[in-house]
């Protein structure tokens, strides 16, 4: 039963990526752009192609209306509430993994309005048994923080607040998490480096040594010079799998999640590694019993049964770690060329 219980929670594990993200840090910007993007599809070097798309038509219809509105030239409204999205992401069209998103309200998650509380709680707890986080922090407030404007400080600093809550309520020091600078057209190449830098030292609860988390940093934006004027979208809107990085955080996603079924599958291939040697003792033992002993009590057939049905969950689970280390190796370099990726506090 306790084994069953395991599979379920690591298959819900699987299925969320949240965002966190204070409100007008990009989140829905973000999430209307991805689709988009990645809806066309990710081509590997080998010619496979990656998709992630809502299996739900109306989901789908509402991010390309509220996409098409971007090019409309109007940037979204802020959130007034919640709206959930699911998503598969296949590759030659077999799904890789299905997540859930949820476009909150980011104005949620730093209310001091006791009437909002058990709004919170219920978004807090559903941030619970995540894959993977991802931390949401417009370019503007980094580098208003770096000028050390005390808002944007406290902004940048609560998002270790909200990693602490994370902690708090999950005792699960081990989910990885990815910083994502958005709007990061607003930075010269040298400024982003810097604001990198600048970030991942103010969240030394991610980034620092002795942490043991994947921790990962990167920089988004859906295009160039864009900017906002009373609601009204100027500049140059470029959307496409690769561009402006959109891709990264579903990747880093990807990474996270195949990982995670890489352990689960190590798991059970040594499990079913150590029934195979228990069932090959228990033959040797059965065949070395007298001719009159087998007759009365002869269990051979049982114990081959055993022999072969573990063979061939070996057999089947190696399969499965083949096709996932491809898997990870295809998205890797992506990852990489996008990515800063620290495990433990060290850069890969
Ligand atoms: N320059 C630039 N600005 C951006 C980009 N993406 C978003 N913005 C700006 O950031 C604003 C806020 O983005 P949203 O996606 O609405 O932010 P949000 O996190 O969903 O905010 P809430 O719904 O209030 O939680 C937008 O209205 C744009 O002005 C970008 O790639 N580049
Ligand atoms: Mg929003």
């Amino acid at each position: 039963m306790l084994h069953s219980f395991n599979i379920n929670t690591n298959m819900e594990k699987n299925r969320k990526i949240s965002f966190y993200g204070l409100s007008r840090s990009g989140k829905s910007c973000y999430i209307f752009a991805m689709a988009q993007a990645l809806s066309q599809g990710l081509c590997f070097p080998d010619g496979e192609i990656l998709t992630v798309k809502s299996p739900i038509p109306m989901q789908m219809a509402k991010l390309y209306k509220s996409y098409q509105q971007m090019t409309d030239g109007r940037w979204p409204a802020g959130n007034t509430e919640s709206v959930d999205y699911n998503f598969n992401a296949r590759l030659r069209l077999e799904k890789l993994m299905s997540f859930n998103l949820k476009d909150y309200r980011g104005g949620l998650l730093d209310t001091c309005d006791e009437d909002e509380i058990d709004e919170q709680d219920e978004l807090f707890s559903s941030f619970e048994d995540s894959a993977v986080l991802l931390f949401f922090v417009g370019a503007d407030t980094v580098i208003k923080a770096m000028e050390k404007d005390v808002e944007s400080n406290i902004k940048l600093n609560f998002l270790s607040t909200l990693y602490e809550n994370f902690l708090d309520r999950t005792n699960d020091a081990r989910t990885p998490v990815m910083i994502v600078i958005s709007k990061s057209d607003m930075l010269s190449p040298q400024e982003l480096l810097k604001a990198k830098e600048f970030t991942k030292n103010k969240l030394q609860s991610m980034f620092g040594h002795g942490t043991n988390i994947t921790a990962a940093i990167t920089t988004v934006t859906l295009g160039k010079n864009l900017s906002n004027e009373n609601g009204e979208l100027e500049g140059d809107l470029i959307i496409g799998p690769t561009a402006g990085n959109i891709h990264i955080p579903i990747i880093y996603s990807l990474f996270c999640v195949i990982s995670n079924k890489i352990e689960e599958a190590i798991g059970k291939l040594s499990s079913a590694q150590d029934d195979y040697k228990n069932a090959q003792n228990e033959l040797n033992n059965e065949m070395s019993k007298s001719a009159f002993e087998k007759f009365f009590n002869n269990n051979e057939n049982k114990i081959r049964n055993r022999i072969n049905s573990s063979n061939n969950i070996i057999g089947k689970e190696k399969e499965a770690l083949i096709e996932l280390n491809n898997t990870l190796s295809k998205i890797k370099p992506f990852l990489l060329n996008g990515a800063d990726v620290y495990i433990n506090g060290t850069k890969l």
